[in-house]
């Protein structure tokens, strides 16, 4: 998926405290330990035995071995998450002001959202909270404490509370009692205790900084109790995790490495399949329909953004997702997919000729791109940043189409902003668990061993501008994605062919049939 070129993006990734108000009382006497034990007795499942609101190693061992919380992601792995969140925090405020405060931390979970009265959307997970936890319910919500130690600090989940009559309708929800084992977090209430709690723990520490983003709510009842804990007498001080959270997210660790190495397998076969199955005459939706059969029956839980299927100039409307045409036979194919894994995201484009023959003049182009993406990728051995990269792109586009004679060359403008007409995007965005991944991260910072980034290069033609007939129309892109590394940059989606001849190989395998 393209990604928008905004330079607002790389305003500061700089934090400062909005201090609203202060309004401290330090010497309130009702404890935590007693509010927690107030509802302690509400916790406990009394329904059934073991049923989880999520897979397990007991209840899926065929996805989930013992130790880990979700497919191949360890529950010490989201133990260490948290504390390296929290260490991130208390390391910037005590840089921002001296005096050691206490900190707050909640991270809200996502909500279901319906299409029409009791019909549920697919449910996914607000990944902030999934990376934090390993919690896939809706309507729950984590929160981080601290006391002034770095390495002392408490994990609590707030879940939904058992409800035999829901769970008859929506499957079993993980009791508050089971929640601390299968999560690993120090206590679990019911979610509707949080106002309650927040409220306790601000008059057992006083002082303290929310650490909540007020900004972009996710979940509308957290954000509810949110915004009537800020109203209280009690704190003022607040800022957003996000960036924090974001920045952790930004490096991947080796297992969340092997699980976007997995998505990137099955989307790569997944389109190297779906150009196989293609042909003169077939329908945009027929492809897509493809793509995502293929990549669920490999293992994938879903399509990780709705698809862009573009033939012909089609190409050249860069979020094209009605993929409600025919394709006709003199035509280019543009599809920008990509599924996600557990968790994790891949992002492809290729571009190929629906009859498996490119034209003279779509050949140039697609050579253009093909070695420029290629040389973008050799450039990762020297850790520029994403911008860096988009001006290198913008700067061999120019050459290659100064070359061709598409563009003249200009004595009034540079070459690079001439390229730039030719690709109104960014050529890079971080990728991971959402696909246009850490978006509070800004793309002016060097790279580094751990960050997987997509490098797509694209060239459109549109009506505006002035071409020979046989270019007119055109929209070529080619998306991977890339994982850095201290030894250079490891191509994910290395199994989807690209060359010339191989894409011309695999789109000829239908035609007769
Ligand atoms: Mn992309």
């Amino acid at each position: 998926m393209t990604a928008v070129n905004c330079n607002n993006l790389l305003s500061a990734v700089n934090v400062h405290l909005r201090i609203l108000k202060y309004d401290w009382t330090n010497n309130l006497p009702l404890g935590l330990r007693r509010c927690s034990n107030l509802t302690k007795s509400k916790c406990y499942d009394k329904l059934s035995g073991k049923a989880f609101g999520q897979p397990t190693a007991t209840t899926h061992p065929h996805l989930i071995k013992n130790g880990e919380i979700t497919p191949s992601i360890q529950r010490s792995e989201f133990q260490e998450r948290r504390q390296r969140l929290v260490e991130s925090i208390v390391a910037h405020s005590l840089n921002c002001d001296k005096n050691s405060k206490k900190h707050l931390i909640v991270i809200p979970s996502a909500t279901k959202q319906y299409m029409s009265d009791k019909i549920p959307y697919v449910f996914r997970q607000n990944s902030d909270f999934l990376y934090l936890s390993g919690c896939l319910e809706p309507d729950s919500c984590l929160v981080l404490t601290t006391s002034n130690s770095l390495n002392n600090h408490h994990a609590i989940m707030f879940m939904r509370e058992k409800d035999s009559h829901s769970e008859l309708w929506d499957g079993p929800r993980t009791s508050c009692e089971d929640c601390v084992n299968l999560f690993g977090v120090e206590q679990a209430l019911p979610v509707a205790e949080l106002g309650k709690y927040l409220e306790c723990y601000m008059k057992s520490n006083g002082q303290a900084i929310l650490w909540y983003d007020f900004l972009s709510p996710v979940q509308r009842n957290v954000d509810t109790i949110m915004k009537e804990f800020l109203n209280t007498k009690f704190n003022k001080m607040w800022e957003s995790p996000i960036v924090f959270v974001h920045r952790l997210r930004l490096i991947k660790s080796p297992a969340e490495i092997c699980l976007m190495q997995k998505s990137c397998d099955i989307a790569s076969e997944a389109i190297a399949n779906t150009i196989s199955f293609s042909k003169p005459g077939v329908t945009e939706h027929q492809i897509f329909a493809h793509v995502d059969y293929e990549c669920k029956m490999k293992g994938a839980e879903y399509l990780a953004y709705p698809p862009v299927v573009a033939g012909g100039n089609r190409a050249n409307i860069i979020h094209y997702i009605n993929n409600n045409q025919i394709v006709s036979n003199d035509e280019m194919v543009l599809m920008d997919a990509g599924c996600e894994y557990h968790g994790y995201s891949s992002d492809i484009t290729r571009t190929w000729p629906i009859n498996g023959k490119f034209t003279p003049q779509q050949a140039i182009i697609y050579e253009i791109l093909l070695d420029t993406q290629k040389r973008l990728i050799e450039h990762c051995y020297n850790f520029p940043s994403l911008d860096d990269l988009f001006e290198s792109m913008c700067s061999m586009l120019g050459k290659h189409l100064e070359e061709t004679g598409l563009i003249r060359k200009s004595y009034t403008e540079s070459i690079v902003r001439v390229a730039y007409k030719f690709c109104p995007h960014h050529v890079s965005h971080y990728l991971g668990m959402d696909v246009h991944d850490t978006p509070s991260v800004p793309r002016n910072i060097r790279i580094k061993p751990g960050m997987v980034i997509t490098i797509e290069p694209g060239i459109y033609i549109h009506s505006g501008l002035k071409v020979p007939n046989e270019y007119q129309g055109m929209g070529i892109r080619i998306e991977d994605d890339i994982l850095i590394t201290s030894d250079g940059p490891v191509v994910l989606t290395k199994r989807c062919p690209n060359t010339l001849a191989d894409i011309e190989k695999i789109a000829s395998e239908n035609q007769r049939a």
